[in-house]
């Protein structure tokens, strides 16, 4: 197989350090794509996870060893931090060899339209309570989104676990759908809010390229279960790749012994 070149790569909620990373898809995923710019999205590392049991195979060195090394050699690595990985949150406009962290990033896309790039969880409140918020108005939703920041905070402090959107949502599995769509809307709208013409985000593990009132809405899915990766054409066009489908097909040998390792409960 050959190796594809990109404009742009978009990947989220890789959640190494959590049993169910699948760091061995992501590292070969990364043999096999390259891309001037890649946008990490959230999520990459699971710091929850591993403050309560560390659990850092060397793949998850393999991962982070290849992502230095595209950067070291002219990649621009961006990493915008997640809940998961919220303590890089305290960082914005540093750089960890060769990749800057940011908190959110307007990216220029090939196609001349502009797309917010976040993680995404500081919608989940507004998520939850949509209807009751729609009813309150702005005041009432803007007060949730900080109100979200200032708990999730609380939380960490006290050593709780952030609260898990996408976890929650596949609970009550007749709403789930629903959720998502929720989600999908008002991430849609910060967008809007911001003037651009798409968002791209993570956070709720659920890939696609959609389009919400007029707003292209792109998630970037996950490597803890469907292994999904956004990738910008030169010519501006997004794809969604699927790299567990792919690696099937192409017969990719994959190092096994980290495959089947034991799944636990996931959490976005
Ligand atoms: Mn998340």
């Amino acid at each position: 197989m050959d190796t594809r070149h990109f404009r742009t790569l978009f990947i989220s909620d890789v959640h190494l350090g959590s049993k169910a990373a699948k760091a061995d898809f992501l590292l070969d995923f990364l043999r096999y794509h390259d891309a001037d710019t890649i946008f990490l999205v959230g999520d990459i590392v699971d710091g929850w996870r591993l403050k309560r049991s560390w659990y850092w195979p060397q793949v998850c060195n393999d991962v982070v060893q290849k992502l230095l090394r595209k950067a070291r050699k002219g990649t621009r690595v961006v990493y915008i931090p997640g809940n998961h990985d919220e303590f890089l949150r305290d960082f914005p406009g540093m750089h960890f060899g060769g990749i800057e962290v940011a908190e959110r990033v307007m990216h220029d896309g090939a196609d001349g339209k502009k797309y917010l790039i976040l993680h995404g969880d500081e919608f989940d409140v507004v998520v939850r309570n949509a209807r009751l918020l729609a009813y309150l108005g702005d005041w009432a939703y803007d007060t949730a989104i900080k109100i979200n920041v200032v708990l999730a905070a609380i939380r960490r402090r006290m050593g709780m676990p952030y609260w898990s959107f996408s976890a929650w949502a596949k609970l009550q599995v007749k709403h789930a759908v629903n959720f998502i769509g929720e989600f999908q809307r008002v991430v849609a709208d910060e967008a809007r809010k911001h003037g651009a013409d798409g968002v791209i985000c993570g956070h709720i593990h659920h890939a696609v390229i959609e389009d919400m009132d007029g707003v292209r809405y792109i998630n970037t899915g996950d490597w803890v279960e469907s292994c999904t990766a956004i990738a910008e054409h030169e010519d501006g066009t997004f794809e969604l790749i699927t790299w567990s489908t792919i690696a099937d097909a192409q017969a990719i040998p994959l190092a096994i012994e980290h495959r089947d390792s034991e799944l636990e409960p996931q959490a976005a």
